[in-house]
């Protein structure tokens, strides 16, 4: 495959199918337009009083079937207003900081608050209650859900749409004010969605010490993982890779990610995921991309800074750093709590060179001169 063609046809399908000395001649079906990649960089986000917002799922990116993302950018005391939905979020914050409030359901009303920076995750299950607000600098996050056809803004349940469009005897009753209060207070038929309040003057100690109302209790598990600083799975002179998963962030039994650093010309090692899909953010950098879903059915690409890419549950893929000097830094975010990797050289280093080489139709010389200690991140020669 040739590089510079690849780089040149940015983000469409640029491989052809050799003709292969063995019995099954593959008709390479490969599709035009890509479906497991998105430029997600040029699309432009939409602004409110609070933040902007972009979302990824399969309207926008249709390969992407069990993941959808969004891209939120919290303004000083823009608030993500109060809301749930019947999705898992796993969110990473990729500037500033936010204060984040989850709870839990439970008598005592367990529920934690926490200030979020740089490399932060917040893991919320499915409809446990949350808001979030952009603090003295506001805050960048993205958010991963594990439902490809979820979209944050239309699907959530929140404050404001509930009781704008609830009777208002009937939220007057509930809240314990009078109905004359919500209509005066409450406009019919609104989402606010993101809206803007005054940036929050109370450290995190105060803002606890002040809202804490009796029976709340902690919650059992802690909502907050602090990925940037864990110590990382794989760490070589090609790059490392930090992951947050069920094993080491308990209550995130349903999705979990990784935050992976690419040296200059690195490959994240051909390898597939037994266990979960997953789904692709560019920090910065330029990364190539491939994947095979079938024999014959392939993609390969380009992705910039603040693009997107899809490996769907056991497809075969890699990533490459297309910069011989600067570094690439991606998020990705899978859907399951458990993280689970096989490399391809482990599954070529488990069986001898005369299988290897009768796999490929070829010699048994060139099975034995592969390297099976190659790291997850290579290094460029
Ligand atoms: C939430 O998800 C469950 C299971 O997927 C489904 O049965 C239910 O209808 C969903 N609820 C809403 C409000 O969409
Ligand atoms: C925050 O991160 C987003 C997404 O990576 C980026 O577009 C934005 O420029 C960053 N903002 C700052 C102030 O670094
Ligand atoms: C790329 O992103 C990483 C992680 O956010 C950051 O440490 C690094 O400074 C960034 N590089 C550039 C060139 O902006
Ligand atoms: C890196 O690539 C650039 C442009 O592609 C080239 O000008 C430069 O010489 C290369 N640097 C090295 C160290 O190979
Ligand atoms: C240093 C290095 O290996 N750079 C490589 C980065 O990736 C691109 C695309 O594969 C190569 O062309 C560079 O040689
Ligand atoms: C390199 C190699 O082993 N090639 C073989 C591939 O398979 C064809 C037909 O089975 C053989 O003729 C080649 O020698």
């Amino acid at each position: 495959m040739n590089w510079l063609t690849l780089s040149l046809s940015f983000l469409t399908t640029s491989g052809v199918t050799e003709p292969l000395s063995s019995v099954l001649h593959l008709q390479g079906s490969v599709s035009n337009s890509p479906i497991y990649m998105q430029q997600w960089s040029k699309v432009e986000p939409l602004t409110y009083p609070g933040g902007t917002y972009k979302y990824s799922n399969v309207e926008n990116f249709p390969g992407a079937a069990g993941i959808s993302a969004a891209l939120i950018t919290l303004f000083p005391g823009g608030v993500r207003e109060l809301h749930w939905h019947n999705t898992t979020e796993w969110a990473i914050v990729l500037n500033g900081t936010c204060r984040a409030t989850v709870m839990e359901s439970g008598k005592k009303r367990p529920a934690e608050t926490w200030d979020f920076g740089f490399g932060d995750v917040w893991y919320f299950r499915p409809n446990e209650g949350h808001t979030i607000q952009g603090l003295r600098d506001g805050c960048t996050y993205l958010a991963g859900y594990d439902d490809g056809m979820f979209e944050d803004r239309t699907r959530s349940i929140g404050l404001s749409a509930w009781l704008s469009t609830a009777p208002p005897g009937v939220a007057a009753q509930g809240l314990g004010v009078t109905e004359g209060d919500i209509t005066r207070h409450i406009s019919r038929n609104e989402l606010t969605f993101l809206p803007r309040g005054p940036v929050p003057a109370a450290s995190l100690e105060e803002f606890r010490a002040r809202i804490g109302r009796p029976p709340q209790q902690p919650v059992l598990q802690t909502h907050r993982f602090q990925l940037a600083q864990v110590t990382p799975e794989v760490d070589t002179p090609g790059g490392y890779i930090k992951v947050a998963q069920v094993e080491n962030f308990p209550v995130s039994e349903e999705m979990s990610g990784a935050f992976v650093r690419f040296a200059p010309g690195a490959l994240r090692q051909l390898h597939w995921h037994p266990g979960h899909a997953e789904w692709q953010y560019v920090i910065n950098g330029t990364v190539a991309a491939g994947l095979i879903t079938e024999p014959g059915v392939y993609e390969e690409g380009v992705l910039e800074q603040g693009d997107a890419g899809y490996a769907p549950r056991g497809s075969a893929h890699w990533l490459k750093n297309m910069s011989n000097d600067t570094e690439a830094f991606v998020i990705l975010m899978f859907d399951d709590g458990l993280f689970t990797n096989i490399d391809l050289p482990w599954f070529i280093g488990n069986v001898d060179p005369e299988t290897t080489a009768t796999s490929l139709n070829t010699s048994v010389a060139f099975a034995e001169a592969m390297n099976y200690a190659l790291p997850t991140m290579v290094p460029a020669e």
